[in-house]
């Protein structure tokens, strides 16, 4: 059978309009909007007591991935205001950032929907794992970062978490002394 032009046309116009919005679309349209994929649930910026090496993972930012879809993390950036800076100007720099590579308890570096991780400055013995939904990281900041490796300012500083250009961003939290050890949108 042969179809004139327009008969053509008509039948991809009807086509591209029947398509169903599955996950596919879903995922590329929640891509397009980071900070409605992995948002900032609560950061620790100020360690009880003495600030120490022993005690840095007092500081530490959770996130959650609330975009309802799967989400890869791999190269994700959890950074304060100054190497977040840095990220963005192209300036090399080890301290005071720490990009996910891998998950515990997973074959690769999907988090769920509704699960969080939470990356913190200190380190565990045994390492990175995961608990109930929340995969816990530990960035082990070296001392020289910062105060004793503690490097979220308590008085006024932005935790980011970014993807690995840091221009594209996932979600941010600033604080202006708060009075209390933790943070929350
Ligand atoms: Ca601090
Ligand atoms: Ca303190």
């Amino acid at each position: 059978m042969r179809l004139n032009k327009s008969a053509i046309l008509l039948a991809a116009v009807v086509i591209a309009a029947s398509l169903p919005a599955g996950p596919a679309s879903a995922s590329t349209a929640t891509a397009d909007v980071p900070g409605d994929v992995l948002k900032i649930v609560e950061v620790g910026t100020d360690a009880m007591g003495a600030d120490s090496y022993a005690n840095r993972n007092r500081e530490f930012v959770r996130f959650q991935n609330v975009s309802g879809v799967p989400v890869d993390v791999a190269g994700v950036l959890v950074e304060d205001n100054w190497a977040h800076a840095k990220t963005v100007a192209g300036d090399a720099h080890t301290c005071n950032t720490y990009k996910i590579v891998d998950l515990p308890s997973n074959a690769g570096t999907m988090v769920a929907a509704g699960e969080y991780v939470t990356v913190f400055n200190g380190t565990r013995w045994g390492g990175n794992r995961k608990v109930g939904s929340e995969y816990q990281l530990f960035a082990n900041s070296d001392t020289d970062c910062g105060t004793f490796g503690q490097f979220f300012n308590n008085d006024a500083d932005t935790a980011w978490v970014t993807k690995a250009n840091g221009t594209d961003v996932y979600s941010s939290k600033s604080w202006d002394w708060n009075g209390g050890y933790v943070v929350k949108p």
